[in-house]
C-alpha cells in the first residue's frame, strides 16, 4: 500500500475555482480557512461546551469500536459531557464522541457559523461533531449517505488517510455495509493481497483546516492531541451517489444489522468471504492488465 500526500491545500478558493477543480471531479482538497470568519472558530472550545451542554449524557465509542462485527452507530456506553471532556482535556483516551450532534440541544450554536459558499446543496440539518482523545482513532469507512463531507477541525489535529472509492473491492469493503476488516496501519498482504495495490493520501488537519471528502471516499482519522472537529454534509453532484446514499441509509444497513443480530458469527463470514472473492477478481484483472 503506498500512501501519498497528494492533496491540495489552498489558502482561499473561489465557488468557481472549487467547483471546476474539485466538487465536480470530487477531488479532495483542504481550502485553508474556510470557517475563519465564524464566531465558532475562537468561541468554541472544551470549557465552552461544557459549560452549555455539560450536563447532557452522551454516547461514547471506547476502543472496543475497532472490533468489526459492530455497528458504527452505536455508542458502547454513557456518560455526562462534563466528565467525558474533563477526561479529554486531562489526557491520552480513546474515547471518542462520534456523529455527535450537539446542535438538537443548543441550536443556538447553530449562529456559531455560516455554511460555505463555495457550493451549495448543504443538508444544514445534519452538521455533525466528532470528539477524541490523543490517540484515538475512527476506523477506515465510507459515509453511508455517499454525501460530500467538509470536515473542519478546532482543537488538537488529526491524521487522515483518504482512498478513493474506486480501491472499495481492494479494501475488501464489506457487502451491506461501509465499513472493512483492513488496518491500514499495519497492512496484512497475506491475508489481504490487495491492499498491496491500494494508494491512499495522507492529510494533517490543524486549527482551522477543513478537508473536502468527496462522496464515498473512504478515511481512516487518527487524532493528534484530543480535540474536536465538525462535519458538513453536502449532496454529490452525482445522482449514482444520491440514489447509492439512499438505499444504503435505507434499505441496506437495516438488512445488515438485522443479519448480524440474527446471525452474527456466519454472517460476518459470509461478509468477509464476498469481499476476498471481490478483491480476487480485480487483482486478477489488474494483472492481466500489466501482464
Ligand atoms: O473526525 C472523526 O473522528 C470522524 C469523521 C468522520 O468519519 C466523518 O466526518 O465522516
Amino acid at each position: 500500500m503506498k500512501i501519498t500526500r497528494n492533496v491540495g491545500i489552498v489558502e482561499s478558493i473561489t465557488r468557481k475555482t472549487f467547483e471546476e477543480n474539485y466538487f465536480n471531479p470530487q477531488k479532495p482538497v483542504v481550502p485553508r480557512g474556510l470557517l475563519k470568519e465564524s464566531p465558532a472558530m475562537t468561541k468554541w472550545n472544551f470549557p465552552y461546551f461544557k459549560e452549555i451542554l455539560g450536563n447532557l449524557d452522551v454516547g461514547i465509542f471506547d476502543e472496543s469500536f475497532e472490533k468489526n462485527d459492530r455497528s458504527y452507530k452505536d455508542p458502547h456506553y454513557k456518560m455526562p459531557f462534563a466528565r467525558y471532556l474533563d477526561e479529554l482535556a486531562q489526557g491520552p483516551i480513546k474515547k471518542r464522541l462520534f456523529l455527535f450532534n450537539p446542535f438538537k440541544y443548543h441550536p443556538a450554536l447553530l449562529q456559531d457559523f455560516e455554511f460555505p459558499k463555495i457550493c451549495s446543496g448543504f443538508l444544514k440539518s445534519f452538521p455533525f461533531m466528532f470528539f477524541g482523545g490523543d490517540g484515538a482513532v475512527t476506523r477506515i469507512h465510507q459515509d453511508m449517505d455517499m454525501s460530500c463531507v467538509f470536515l473542519t477541525q478546532f482543537e488538537g489535529k488529526k491524521r487522515v488517510v483518504l482512498f478513493d472509492p474506486r480501491y472499495s473491492d481492494l479494501l475488501y469493503r464489506l457487502p451491506m455495509n461501509v465499513h472493512t476488516s483492513v488496518n491500514i496501519n499495519e497492512p496484512d498482504y497475506e491475508k489481504y493481497p490487495g491492499l498491496a495495490y491500494v494508494e491512499g493520501q495522507e492529510v494533517i488537519l490543524e486549527h482551522g483546516d477543513t478537508l473536502f471528502m468527496p462522496a464515498g471516499w473512504w478515511h481512516h482519522i487518527e487524532y493528534i492531541g484530543s480535540g474536536f472537529g465538525m462535519s458538513m454534509r453536502c449532496l454529490s453532484p452525482h445522482i449514482r451517489d444520491i440514489l447509492n446514499g439512499s438505499l444504503r441509509v435505507g434499505v441496506l444497513t437495516h438488512l445488515d444489522e438485522l443479519l448480524l443480530k440474527m446471525a452474527s458469527r456466519p454472517w460476518y463470514h459470509y461478509k468477509n468471504q464476498l469481499a476476498s472473492q471481490r478483491a480476487n477478481r480485480k487483482i486478477k484483472k489488474l494483472q492481466q492488465l500489466v501482464g
